[in-house]
């Protein structure tokens, strides 16, 4: 049993690390839904404390041989922990929910860049719209700068997913749907599919690349003198 815990212990801790934990946040969007989802389980985990030591409570009177039938007081605890605590911490917890999805809506600044994004079975296809620039399975972007994502599919329903990043947003068919990204240090951030889209859905990746706003200048200047190493946009796409 202690190993038992040990091992469990050992791989949430690694779960917490790595290039698409979700716990490892590098942007201001995946670092309020790492906080949220932090405060939930919290909050979960006292709820369940105080839930398993009121059963181990009735337990040991049951067992003791005290009678089955309700005490005067039993009625306040009753009220206290069935109607009061449920009343102030759903709401809390609801009212915070929708707080951090209000502050999601919007960057903390204006987007200093549009790209689109378009999923095919199994690739995507990167689009800057206003630069004239197309990439595949890979998007470049200037760390620390909110960008603004417009979102599409050209077959089937996929889902795009920058766990450090953002959270999920569905890859319609003829539909876009608007996001925005920012990643606040220079890095590499893996993206995945998170709909089942077909047999290659688990090979369905990309990878945003921030850089240092004079690295990103300086890409851009080279795309579009003709003289940009080709490497990135010409990665193999997805698939068999
Ligand atoms: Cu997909």
């Amino acid at each position: 049993m202690p190993i038992a815990a040990l091992a469990a212990g050992s791989l949430a801790v690694i779960a917490c690390q790595g290039d698409a934990s979700t716990l490892d946040p590098a942007g201001p969007r995946a670092a309020t839904i790492a906080r949220l989802t932090w405060v939930m389980t919290a909050a979960g985990i006292l709820v369940f404390v105080v839930v398993m030591a009121a059963l181990f409570v009735a337990i040991r009177r049951s067992s003791s041989g005290a009678p089955l039938v309700a005490a005067p007081s039993d009625a306040r605890i009753i009220v206290a922990g069935g109607i009061v605590l449920p009343a102030i911490v759903i709401p809390l917890l609801w009212a915070m929910t929708l707080a951090d999805i209000a502050s999601m809506a919007t960057p903390p600044s204006r987007a200093v860049l549009t790209v689109e994004i378009t999923g095919h079975q199994w690739w995507y296809e990167v689009r800057y719209p206003d630069l004239g620039i197309s990439l595949v399975n890979e998007m470049r972007i200037p760390a620390g700068r909110p960008v603004s994502l417009r979102i599409r599919s050209a077959d089937v329903i996929h889902s795009f997913w920058v766990p450090r990043l953002t959270g999920k947003i569905d890859m319609i068919p003829g539909r876009v749907n608007e996001h925005w990204v920012q990643a606040d240090e220079p890095g590499r951030y893996p993206v995945v599919c998170a709909e089942f889209c077909g047999l290659w859905h688990a090979r369905m990746r990309m990878e945003v690349v921030a850089e240092r706003p004079e690295d990103f200048e300086r890409w851009l200047a080279e795309r579009r003198s003709g003289f940009a190493p080709t490497l990135g946009s010409l990665h193999s796409r997805g698939g068999p």
